[in-house]
């Protein structure tokens, strides 16, 4: 049982003595155009795996580490930070000449029991807060050029600020603060607002604008709005007029954490074949051409550098594949795409 497991799970990576036999593709790198970056997220454990590390190198000129500088990493048990696997990521990026988006630093998943389990004072929380930023923007300052300082903090069906331990312990302010304790820590990063389902018009859309704008109004140091673009193929209701909202407001726009997700079956490939692929790479470009016809959009990262690494699966059980390769790391459509796409074509 536990050696048939391990020979599934041996398949699906593409190795049988966990030590991965992934070749990477000699792929065309992504030029976006203007002084955008095309960036991928990345795992600290995955980079042993040559194929996929080379793969990333080749293909992408940034990266964001997937989990590694979230606060269950970085400060595991109170007042103890580790930055072993976040340095890892960083370090193998710039030893590539790629640049570092941070992902996260205020967000109510993936904290530490210690964290979630407190019911500090108003001052003490926001003691708290002003540490971990400051703590873990310091280890990194000259290293990470952007920030998602604060990730999700507006609700889908309101739009109103989501209920979290930072709402509950120090209210609204939690977000003004975050942004202000983020520039103090480091004057010359980037700081973002990221947030899903918001490149379209509809709810969760304004109410990502109305807490920007209210930034913006207070003199909070926000700077760009991070899209996260975790889509499938159905369309994008206003996805044109709602990016020009946000750059109205004076901020850049980033598409932080794109994939396309299809249906797929038991094996993980797409039911739809080749067609399916083709509305894939449709959507990657639609997103790209977004960007690219955007001045304020300033960069394109996707979601992970394989369909065998992907956090689609295990989150959308019949929907995967959304990364443009696959688990063999072969090329799909999409990549050229995107790629096509992000040169401005
Ligand atoms: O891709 C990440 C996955 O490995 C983690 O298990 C998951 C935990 O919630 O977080 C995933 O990344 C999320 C990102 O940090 C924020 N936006 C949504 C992403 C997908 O869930």
């Amino acid at each position: 049982m536990v050696v048939a497991l391990l020979v599934g799970v041996a398949a699906l990576r593409g190795t049988l003595d966990g030590v991965p036999d992934r070749d990477a593709p000699a792929v065309s790198p992504l030029r976006p155009a203007g002084d955008r970056y095309a960036g991928v997220a990345i795992r600290a454990d995955l980079l042993d795996d040559e194929g996929y590390a080379e793969l990333a190198a080749r293909a992408y000129g940034a990266v964001t580490p997937e989990n590694e500088l979230k606060w269950e990493r970085t400060q595991p048990e109170r007042g103890r930070y580790t930055f072993d696997d976040a340095d890892r990521v960083v370090d193998w990026a710039r030893s590539h000449g790629m640049r570092v988006r941070g992902h996260a630093l205020v967000w109510h998943l993936q904290n530490p029991r210690w964290l979630t389990d407190l019911r500090p004072s108003r001052r003490r929380a926001i003691a708290l807060l002003r540490d971990h930023i400051r703590t873990v923007m310091g280890h990194f300052r000259g290293r990470i050029h952007e920030w998602d300082v604060v990730n999700e903090a507006v609700e889908d069906d309101r739009g109103a600020l989501r209920d979290t331990p930072w709402l509950r312990w120090i209210g609204p302010e939690y977000v003004d603060l975050a942004f202000r304790f983020a520039r103090e820590a480091d004057p010359r990063a980037r700081l973002v607002y990221n947030d899903y389902g918001a490149e379209q018009e509809g709810t969760k859309a304004d109410g990502v604008l109305r807490l920007l704008r209210g930034l913006k109004a207070r003199g909070v140091p926000v700077d760009a709005v991070g899209l996260q673009g975790h889509v499938s193929t159905e369309r994008l209701p206003g996805f044109t007029a709602t990016l020009e909202r946000y750059a109205a407001l004076g901020l850049d726009v980033l598409f932080t954490e794109v994939d396309v997700r299809v249906p797929v079956g038991g094996d993980g490939a797409p039911t739809g074949g080749e067609a399916a692929l083709a509305d894939q790479a449709g959507r990657y470009a639609t997103l790209a051409r977004g960007c690219v016809a955007l001045p304020a959009c300033k960069g394109f990262v996707v979601w992970g550098v394989d369909d065998a690494d992907s956090w689609v699966p295990e989150a959308y059980p019949g929907e995967g594949a959304a990364l443009p390769f696959d688990g063999d790391l072969r090329e799909k459509p999409a990549y050229g795409a995107l790629r096509d796409a992000l040169a401005g074509g």
